[in-house]
């Protein structure tokens, strides 16, 4: 192979048509910079505050540029150039942000996993990506040895470079390439970044058998996170607890991380969104916002009525997004008295539309709708399945086009002829209504995925794995409501044998490696499935039967 053949043109994804294209630079939504333009942003507002705060560490954006330029310069004396892919599986840490925008300023494209996967979906992305460069924990099972890294290294020859947190030493060693001088060699920059071109894959929730990747461009997320801090009132005095996985586009960009770096604030990190750490963080560090899922809501509200004097604590806390998955209007209407913090919510998705309630709303808009979305620019429809649009306060299907909406998944051409109509607009598989006041509320969605906790798993992805055993006929993985989590994961099965239980499927999933969050919570052994006049598993159908029996396994075995 030639060395021009060895490295692609450019990530291959589906452009805007170039009439919008113009619109929206004319608009001043795309401004045509490099995403890593956000932290200069900060960089420019405030050298010397404080970015970012992990642990007992503390970045300046002053440290966090230098380390940025130290890790970019390693990578690019290894090799890697523009255009290259990368692999990404980090914690909430410090290196998470780091590493992304060393990526950003080489030009190479990463997809980040989220830490909860596992060999299913890492092999799964790296089979889509074919990475060059590898970048995750020792402290994560998969890494704790070479094992899953010699697998990989064999699938995957092109797979040159394995950088380790955690690898205190040598080559591999994450933290050594973050702090090593800059080399002689090292030209200061890897060039003029197009700013059309892709930045970074986000993750699909999925509805489908292998995970999605999203492509997004430097242009489209850049205009997301900037007009969201704008929103957001975003200003150097946020100080923003990241307590949901770094990766996901909610935190990172609803405004998330991103948004607070552009606008020279303050990110703290916490491993999980579990109430007492987070409390003690917003008290220490004096924290003003934070985003979280409906679930860790309830634990935080929770956790302050049990012990009413942990809400000083949360004094400085003046905003509290929340989003990701339903959120009923009963604990809508408790945060602020509980939480004493102003609530704002958001509907947002991983290929773009982004929704929130605005910071003046009256109260009835911020309790009872999932907001509107950001850009004036954005299109949104609510039609009937044939496609029509509904006049508000009518249930239906939403799509969606617009200036940070994406426009096809990574190399999926009969997934995208199923989700984009042919204006280019984006069927989310959400049910809406859209008030009069153009206020979304979501009330359900006709994508086979299972929302756990504003945790996404597409029910065929895992209904793959359990058809790869040799006792299961049939398969469906449905939803069942869950007081806690909104909702859990349900599979239905046919067998001809009688003593195939709960454990022993689960054991037989988390041996396909798959993240324990898509191994089902129940199992319901049927005589039968029943089907749809095409012979489909008939999910509805399903879900009635479901609803009447008895849970005969609801108990989750801990991993
Ligand atoms: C966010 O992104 P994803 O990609 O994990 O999930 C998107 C899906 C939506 O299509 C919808 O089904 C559901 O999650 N969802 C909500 C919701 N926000 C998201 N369902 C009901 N109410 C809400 N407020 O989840 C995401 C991305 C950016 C910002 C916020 C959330």
């Amino acid at each position: 192979m030639s060395a021009l053949q060895a490295r692609p043109p450019g990530i291959e994804f589906t452009p805007w048509p170039p009439e919008l294209a113009r619109q929206y630079r004319q608009a001043g939504y795309w401004l045509d910079r490099p995403l890593d333009a956000l932290l200069a942003d900060g960089l420019a507002i405030a050298p010397d505050a404080t970015a970012l705060i992990c642990g007992e560490g503390q970045f300046s954006y002053r440290d966090m540029a230098q380390a940025v330029e130290r890790l970019a310069a390693s990578l690019w004396t290894r090799g890697l150039r523009r255009h290259d892919t990368a692999l990404v599986q980090l914690p909430n840490v410090a290196e998470f942000y780091l590493v992304f925008f060393a990526l950003l300023r080489l030009g190479v494209v990463p997809v980040n996993a989220l830490f909860s996967h596992r060999r299913h979906e890492l092999l799964a992305y790296a089979a889509q990506v074919r990475p060059r460069l590898l970048i995750a924990d020792r402290s994560h099972a998969l890494f704790a040895d070479e094992a899953f890294l010699t697998v990989l290294q064999q699938d995957h020859p092109q797979l040159g470079q394995v950088l380790l947190r955690g690898e205190t030493t040598g080559p591999r060693s994450l933290a050594q390439a973050l702090g090593s001088p800059l080399p002689p060699t090292w030209p200061g920059d890897a060039g003029p970044t197009p700013a059309d071109e892709v930045a970074f894959f986000q993750l699909s929730g999925g509805s489908t058998g292998t995970p999605k990747l999203i492509p997004r461009t430097h242009n489209d997320y850049d205009y997301s996170v900037r007009r969201s801090a704008e929103i957001c009132r975003l200003s150097p005095r946020t100080r923003y607890l990241c307590a949901l996985p770094a990766a996901h586009n909610f935190p990172l960009s609803s405004p998330g991380a991103l948004g607070v770096f552009h606008a020279g604030g303050c990110v703290a990190l916490a491993g999980s969104p579990e109430p007492l750490a987070c409390f003690e963080l917003i008290e220490r560090h004096q924290l003003t916002m934070t985003g979280l899922v409906p679930s860790a809501v309830s634990l935080w509200m929770q956790a302050v009525q049990d012990e009413p004097a942990r809400r000083h604590q949360l004094q400085t806390l003046s905003l509290l997004q929340v989003g990701g998955a339903s959120f009923a209007e009963s604990q809508a209407r408790r945060v602020t008295e509980v939480l004493g913090c102003r609530l704002q919510q958001v509907f947002g998705m991983a290929e773009g539309l982004v929704n929130y309630t605005r910071l003046d709303d009256e109260e009835a808009r911020i309790l009872g709708t999932q907001g509107r979305p950001m850009s004036p620019a954005d299109e949104v429809q609510v039609r009937d399945p044939q496609g029509l649009p509904l006049p508000p306060g009518e249930v239906g299907l939403l799509a969606t086009r617009g200036p940070y909406t994406f426009r096809g998944y990574y190399r999926s051409p009969e997934h995208n002829q199923r989700v984009f109509d042919a204006q280019g607009f984006y069927c989310s598989g959400d049910l809406v209504r859209q008030t009069a006041q153009g206020d979304l509320c979501v009330v359900g969605r006709v994508k086979d995925q299972i929302n756990r906790g504003g945790e996404k798993i597409a029910a065929e992805e895992v209904e793959d794995l359990l058809l790869r055993h040799v006792d299961i006929r049939q398969v469906g993985v449905i939803a069942v409501p869950d007081e806690r989590l909104g909702e859990k994961s349900c599979a239905c099965f046919a067998s001809s044998r009688s003593d195939l239980d709960a454990p022993s499927l689960r054991r037989f999933l988390r041996e396909q490696g798959v993240a324990d969050y898509k191994v089902p919570d129940r199992f319901e052994r049927l005589p039968a499935l029943p089907l749809t006049a095409v012979g489909k598993i008939d999910k509805q159908a399903l879900r009635a039967l479901i609803d009447k029996a008895a849970p005969l396994s609801q108990a989750r075995e801990t991993p």
